[in-house]
């Protein structure tokens, strides 16, 4: 779903270093070594097993300790303790989701919701445009108000995958949202490195007034040099991507193109290298001048693991093994990874879980805690490993 799933490529050995000339002189990002899958520090629980969830891509916790389940094709579905679902929202008649990479991509509640009740979602509609709509929600999250929508973006997608979609908000109040570069297969009209376009970028906008959005002045391009909505740039395909609840870092997964998934730091204004650099290497030549690029902190190699999918920093409390780990996982394979910080700044990243999954994205609970959503209908919590 997040890139390439119709793609069926040759196993590879996982954590093969390929050099090439231009290779920049950041700290190489971390391989994957699958030999440390004994470290067996998770499980998980399955959640919710009478409900059925149509195509999930996003758990999110919501206010008064409820979950909010987004199904692709239109429908939000709202957990509460054990109870059965109940329907939050249904736009399925205004969302496109025939394309593999469409539909309901991402919801956000406005970090002011107790006052204001305002809801966020983002959506394909028909002509394969992204549309980001306000909405509010008239009983506290219960249900959502669907006449009360108000566009606030919009983005004409020209093919209909890599279309991005989520939605968050930062620890500094402003919506992020990502987009992929159009889509298609390598980038071939140079969307993510065109800094006029919103395509293959992460965007932060301020949706704090009554309608539309202004730019955050101190966003890298509001004074100009490149669209005042961009944050930073050169990305194929945010799949995910998270703000550390400790310290307000930005991670962001990546998918690849052929050969390698990556794992990013977002900073403003960093220019991430795709459709130069794939990973931290160069995409599709021998040799590429990789200067003003930032490579990412982690990569692994496509093989039966094809296309990544971000988590969170782990803060939770019921895996003290796993405090500070990013986890992130990959749609097809199913695996699960930790990335550990290391002794020098870089991370080690090692197996936590071989599941049979189609990771479409992880959750975080308000405690911390982290879940896994499976696209062909199921939640997961993540639990400590027996013994
Ligand atoms: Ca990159």
């Amino acid at each position: 779903m997040p890139g390439k799933l119709w793609m069926a490529l040759p196993m590879l050995l996982i954590g093969t270093q390929v050099g090439c000339a231009g290779d920049n002189a950041n700290a190489p990002p971390s391989r994957v070594d699958d030999s440390f899958a004994d470290i067996a520090l998770i499980a998980l629980t399955p959640l919710f097993e009478a409900e059925q969830f149509s195509r999930p891509l996003a758990f999110i916790a919501g206010p008064d300790n409820a979950f909010y389940v987004v199904e692709q094709p239109g429908r939000i579905q709202r957990l509460f303790d054990n109870q059965p679902a109940t329907l939050f929202a249904d736009i399925r008649s205004r969302v496109n989701s025939g394309p593999n990479e469409a539909g309901l991509l991402g919801m956000a509640f406005d970090p002011d919701f107790t006052t204001n009740s305002r809801v966020y979602l983002s959506y394909t509609r028909d002509n394969l445009q992204s549309v980001i709509s306000r909405f509010v929600s008239r009983n506290g999250g219960l249900t959502l108000d669907t006449d009360s929508e108000q566009v606030l973006f919009t983005l004409d997608q020209p093919k209909s995958n890599h279309n991005g979609g989520q939605i968050t908000f930062g620890p500094d109040g402003y919506l992020y949202i990502g987009f992929g570069d159009g889509g298609g297969s390598g980038d071939h009209d140079g969307n993510s490195q065109n800094k006029n376009n919103l395509l293959g970028a992460m965007l932060r906008i301020d949706v704090g007034g009554d309608s539309g959005y202004t730019i955050p002045a101190d966003n890298p391009f509001a004074q100009g040099n490149g669209r005042a909505e961009i944050y930073a740039w050169g990305l194929r395909n945010p799949w995910r991507w998270s703000f550390d609840r400790q310290t307000g870092d930005l991670w962001l997964a990546d998918v690849g193109q052929n050969k390698w998934e990556e794992i990013n730091r977002i900073q403003p204004g960093g220019n991430y290298g795709w459709n130069i650099r794939e990973g931290a290497h160069c995409y599709n030549t021998s040799s590429c001048d990789s200067s003003g690029f930032i490579d990412p902190v982690a990569e692994y190699a496509n093989g039966s693991d094809c296309s990544v999918t971000g988590g969170y920093v782990y803060r939770g409390t019921a895996i003290e093994d796993l405090e500070g780990v990013y986890l992130y996982g990959d749609y097809c394979s199913g695996k699960i990874w930790g990335l550990f910080p290391d002794d020098s700044g870089g991370f080690d990243s090692h197996l936590l879980l071989d599941t049979s999954l189609r990771i479409s994205s992880f959750g975080e609970g308000e405690d911390g805690e982290l879940y896994v959503v499976h696209h062909w209908g199921g939640i997961y919590r993540i639990v400590a490993a027996e013994g």
